[in-house]
């Protein structure tokens, strides 16, 4: 971790708004080098939690930093702002059910800043935004203040680019791009994060700024959207996708993502609508993307359907509804997709996680999950799943079918307890 050195002119009050999966890690690396942070969250408990060294979630290595954030007391939590040299506004940027952007929260955010904005100050927005938020949108309303901007306060885009599950490593280690709405901005906005990160920070315009975020995570849906196409294309062919994916990626030049049961999450099945929408006779690509990775869940579902079909009143064990492996985040998850579909089928089944804790169907064990089932439906590829000997669960079982939608079990280990392994 990089050691603090300070001037004179650069910021030392830092209030960073929003105590998520961003904003909290965030605030906390600033504190440990040496910023004087105030946190802000609108819920109490969350507030409560950080100013008493809990987690308000989960994430490696996270409780260490915010420990030693609050220990040497330059970390606090409050609920409203409160004025500084920099503003940090991390809060989330979700999409409506017609896809339109939520701007909202940032919206928000920025008015909570207006009253507590000074001459010299500066506004980071790491939250993902449309093209043309910053020097539009936040800018104005910043502006609301009385104050110049460009002149009397600054604004720069720095989009997050950390990966829930390695967060702190990521903040440190990723280079940063840094848009500024003008250069002087984008130089300020890029010193401080040198204070942060040991990756390169490059500095650009806000609207590039905005572009390379949003194009980040719509590759990644692309590309998972082209695997899950493949799985369904080896399908009609009778063989395995995953393994297909597999050997085509020992080609040089080739890197397909893994398939999988669908794209969750608060970030690569939101932002690629963020292009979409304002890009909407150009953008065929990312679109065609989104259908292919949202039909996932349905198609899953059907494969389960069809794989029990000669069984009377099946009951389906399903293991992980987190939108990914190792992490307590059900945000946008395709195993609820898969759950409704299931129970539109008329289907039981039983949930089991052992990182999600808030869910809108209850969760058990897996042993409680698997008691009297007929197939475990693996959606999340939790460390707890893959390291399971199938053994310890068999017994458990009305019938022995294990269908991996994410390729993560050891296939050869659960044939030998007798389980029929179903691939995606
Ligand atoms: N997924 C697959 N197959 C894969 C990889 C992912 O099906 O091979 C699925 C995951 O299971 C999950 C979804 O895609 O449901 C998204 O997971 P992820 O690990 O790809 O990404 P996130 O949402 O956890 O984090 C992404 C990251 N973006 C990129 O890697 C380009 C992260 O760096 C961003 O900071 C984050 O979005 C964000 O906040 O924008």
């Amino acid at each position: 971790m990089l050691l603090a050195v300070e001037t004179a002119n650069d910021p030392q009050r830092v209030c960073v708004l929003g105590l998520g999966y961003v904003g909290l890690p965030t605030a906390a690396i600033m504190a440990v080098n040496g910023f004087d942070v105030t946190g802000v969250d609108l819920r109490s408990d969350v507030v409560e939690a950080i100013n008493t060294g809990r987690l308000p979630l989960q994430e490696v290595g996270l409780k260490r930093v915010l420990q030693a954030a609050i220990n040497s007391g330059r970390l606090r939590a409050r609920q409203t702002p409160s004025p500084a040299d920099l503003f940090v506004i991390a809060v989330p940027t979700p999409v409506r059910d017609d896809h339109t952007p939520d701007l909202s929260y940032v919206e928000q955010g920025a008015q909570s800043i207006v009253p507590h904005l000074a001459r010299g100050n500066l506004v980071v927005l790491e939250s993902t935004v449309p093209p043309g938020t910053t020097d539009g949108m936040l800018t104005r309303i910043l502006s609301g203040s009385g104050l110049t901007p460009k002149e009397d306060f600054f604004v720069a885009h720095c989009p997050e680019r950390v990966l829930p599950g390695r967060i702190l490593a990521e903040l440190v280690e990723n280079d940063r791009v840094i848009g500024g709405i003008d250069e002087e901005s984008g130089r300020r906005a890029a010193k401080v994060y040198r204070r942060i990160a040991e990756g390169k920070v490059f500095v650009t315009s806000a609207i590039t700024a905005e572009l390379v975020k949003l194009v980040e995570n719509a590759y990644r849906d692309v590309n998972v959207a082209f695997a899950n196409e493949i799985a369904r294309v080896s399908r009609e062919w009778g063989v395995d996708g995953s393994e297909v994916v597999r050997l085509a990626n020992r080609h040089p030049r080739v890197s397909i993502l893994r398939p999988g049961p669908g794209v969750g999450g608060h970030c690569i099945p939101v932002d690629p609508w963020f292009l979409i929408q304002t890009s909407p006779d150009l953008a065929h690509l990312m679109r065609a993307a989104r259908e292919v990775n949202d039909a996932m869940p349905v198609w899953v579902a059907d494969r389960a359907a069809s794989a029990l079909a000669d069984i009377p009143d099946p009951k389906i064990s399903v293991w992980g509804v987190a939108y990914k492996g190792n992490v307590d985040d059900a945000r946008e998850t395709p195993a609820l997709k898969v759950i409704e579909a299931l129970e539109a089928r008329g289907i039981r089944f039983s949930l089991a996680d052992p990182h999600v804790t808030r869910f809108p169907h209850p969760i058990s064990t897996v042993d409680e999950s698997v008691a009297g089932a007929d197939c475990i439906l693996l959606l999340t590829d939790h460390d707890e799943f893959t390291r399971l000997d199938p053994a310890s669960v068999v017994g458990k079982m009305r019938t022995r079918i294990v269908f991996d939608t994410r390729d993560c079990l050891n296939a050869h280990r659960w044939r030998e307890a007798g389980f029929r392994v179903i691939p995606l």
